[in-house]
């Protein structure tokens, strides 16, 4: 579309089960934002459109989880999801939720449509049903045997041992439902099928008028249209969701990604309603440019099933493009919210007050644009201190610091103009465009790493021109370098504003700059005799030891997580009872105990048996020390053949029992026994 009039800009409907991390804002909040701040600085009609997506069974997993309703959870959630977006600057013109009324009507009339159109194709088919909770079981609330790696708690749609997509039909027996625990058994129930098999030629069609589309979304679209597309099931038999609007459908809910996608719908016209506009031309008008951002596991339901709807209701324009990004990782593991494995935004606000900016900057430079990528402190370290500290906040510093020193406070007048102001004039000319290209194509590395370059392009002017020297010679020299200076940095407050939205704000108010549109950037924006603040640091260094609490933090999720999921070990084989008859085992008194040198886990102890003071070693010097093992009544194996360790001769072995976390705990009688009895 070359000159669109208007443009709805989407960002995913996060599920609203839990907080938000930086992969969500890589992959798809905050590249939405900077191109909707470009468009906006470009003068274009937009409107950007999110929520929270607050059905399906993600949330009534999350709701049986913290034992709370499903609206609990969502009203929870929302508030927390909503507040996090605003603290970063996502500068939504809606941010609402899929429980609205205007979202459960236009979701029943979009699927009202469909239906008295034709468009779906009812089937009956056999579900898993859990008749102890008397309902249909979702892929997810089914367990059974993963057929690839054999985990026996591999859910119906995924194994989380080995990550494959799995269909409950493809677990193998013996099944429980997660509901009841029952076995599930097979019941007929009758549901609406997207045909998407009959609709795969305008499908086809649609993807490739668009060879535009980044290679990672059109790579899953071909591979989607090349395995065939299936029908698939509008509605679920599920308690939580949107109703279907059909008499013979009691007990059944919209598939939460038919309501979803609606979702971008119904908030446009709650937008519209409260800012007096028509959301009609938004949806409809074909100079309407629709965008969706996304993370990699959404565009299937965008590329090809969302369009597949639109293009059955007959109404609606298409999207234009689709630029989902792929994924972040966090210093070289995948994110995992069960595993605590990420930076949460509402942590990270406590711990870097003010320092948003900085986060969507080290985000944006490492963005996940075609393929994985990775987050890791000390890059974020880097990039603060070397990059915004030392190229960007750098030259802003010298450009304010010596308009004050040697120009009064104010832009100077300009004079003379010599080869290197006008090289640097020339160059600053064509950052707008630049910038603004990469943006409108979906570059957001490549214009960012612009954006730094012009600040590069300040840094070096100062450096040739050198100013605290000049100073020496002639006022109007300097005079005319300071104000080459401030155009560069009054055009980095507004070219850096789609990206670094907090600190062009402090920047142009420094400046005293108005709202520049980006087409009259690229030359001169504030003028002669303007009165300049002195201005505070932009950007601080961030130190090592900041940084290492950050790493100290994961290593301890990680840790905590690894205790959580330690395993019972298993059973060793049976033994018959004459074996276990042979070990003699008893109850004795320490009398004496020392720690061994040259080592840190033996202790060295003396145990009165009841008949004689017996040496054993044993390595518990991690768990208890010699002083209050003194007085303590142990059990232990008597009669093991005398070990040499560490030259010293041990005669037994004293019981400990090992807690979850490693710890070991004694075994002791409950109440004091003679010393030498036996333990049967
Ligand atoms: N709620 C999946 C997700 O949160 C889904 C997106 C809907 S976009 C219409 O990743
Ligand atoms: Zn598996």
């Amino acid at each position: 579309m070359k000159n669109p009039q208007r443009y709805t800009v989407t960002a995913a409907l996060i599920y609203a089960n839990g907080p938000i991390h930086i992969g969500h804002l890589a992959g798809c909040y905050i590249p939405a934002d900077i191109y909707v701040r470009y468009l906006r600085a470009c003068g274009q009609d937009v409107v950007f459109v999110s929520g929270t997506d607050e059905h399906g069974v993600p949330i009534t997993i999350k709701a049986k989880k913290e034992g709370i309703s499903p609206q609990e959870v969502v009203d929870k959630y929302y508030k927390i999801i909503k507040e996090s977006f605003a603290d970063f600057g996502i500068s939504f013109d809606v941010y609402s939720r899929t429980s609205n009324p205007i979202h459960h009507q236009t979701s029943q009339e979009f699927f009202t449509t469909l239906y008295q159109k034709g468009h779906f194709v009812e089937q009956t088919t056999e579900q898993y049903y859990d008749e102890t909770a008397n309902q249909f079981l979702a892929d997810r609330y089914i367990v059974g045997t993963c057929p690839v790696c054999g985990n026996p708690n591999a859910y119906g749609d995924q194994c989380e041992k080995c990550g494959s997509t799995l269909s409950p039909t493809e677990l193998k027996e013996p099944l429980r439902s997660t509901l009841s625990g029952a076995t599930p058994v097979m019941r007929p129930t009758k549901n609406w099928y997207l045909p998407l098999d009959t609709m795969q030629p305008q499908i086809e069609a649609y993807v490739s008028a668009h060879p535009e589309w980044k290679t990672n979304v059109a790579g899953q679209c071909l591979s989607w249209l090349k395995e065939g597309l299936k029908p698939r099931a509008m509605t679920r038999d599920l308690e939580w969701g949107i109703e279907v609007p059909l008499p013979d459908a009691a007990g059944k809910v919209l598939y939460v990604w038919f309501d979803a996608p609606i979702g971008y719908i119904s908030m446009t016209k709650e937008w519209a309603a409260q800012t007096n506009k028509d959301w009609q031309p938004y949806w409809r008008d074909e100079n309407t440019k629709l965008v969706h951002f996304i993370g990699k596991d959404n565009i299937v339901f965008h590329c090809i099933i969302f369009p597949a709807m639109l293009m059955n209701e007959g109404s609606y324009i298409l999207a234009d493009n689709v630029p989902a990004n792929e994924f972040m990782n966090l210093e070289d593991d995948k994110i995992s919210t069960s595993r605590n494995w990420a930076v949460w935004l509402h942590e990270y606000l406590v711990e870097f007050p003010d320092k948003q900016d900085v986060l969507r900057y080290a985000l944006t430079a490492n963005m996940p644009e075609t393929k994985d990528n990775n987050f890791t402190w000390k890059d974020f370290q880097t990039k603060n201190n070397s990059e915004l500290v030392a190229i960007y906040g750098n030259f802003v510093n010298r450009a304010l610091v010596l308009t004050h020193k040697f120009c009064g406070g104010q832009v100077p007048p300009i004079g003379q103009l010599t080869d290197i102001d006008r090289a640097a004039l020339d160059a600053l000319a064509v950052f707008p465009a630049r910038i603004g290209d990469a943006i409108a194509q979906y570059h957001f590395r490549e214009a960012l790493a612009s954006m730094m370059d012009l600040a590069r392009l300040g840094n070096k002017y100062l450096a040739d021109t050198q100013p605290w020297h000049a100073i020496k010679e002639s006022q109007a020299r300097v005079d005319t370098i300071m104000h080459v200076a401030l155009q560069i940095t009054a055009n980095l407050a507004v070219l850096s504003a789609p990206f670094l939205p907090f600190t062009a704000q402090k920047l142009q108010k420094m400046l005293g700059l108005p709202a520049v549109p980006w087409h009259e950037a690229g030359g001169s924006l504030v003028e002669t005799h303007q009165p300049i603040e002195q201005g505070g640091l932009l950007f601080e260094k961030i130190e090592d030891a900041t940084i290492q609490a950050q790493i100290d933090k994961l290593q301890a999720a990680k840790r905590q997580n690894e205790l959580e999921t330690k395993k019972i070990p298993p059973l060793r084989p049976v033994v018959q009872f004459d074996d276990f008859a042979k070990l003699d085992l008893r109850v004795g008194t320490v009398v004496a105990a020392e720690r061994l040198p040259k080592s840190d886990k033996l202790l060295k102890f003396l145990i009165d048996d009841g008949f004689e003071k017996r040496t054993i070693l044993s390595g518990i010097a991690k768990h208890y020390t010699p002083e209050e093992m003194v007085g303590k009544q142990v059990t232990f194996v008597a009669n093991l053949a005398p070990r040499k360790i560490m030259g010293q001769e041990s005669n037994g072995m004293i019981l400990m029992a090992e807690d979850r976390d490693g710890s070991l705990a004694l075994v002791q009688p409950n109440k004091s026994v003679w010393d030498g009895g036996q333990v049967s």
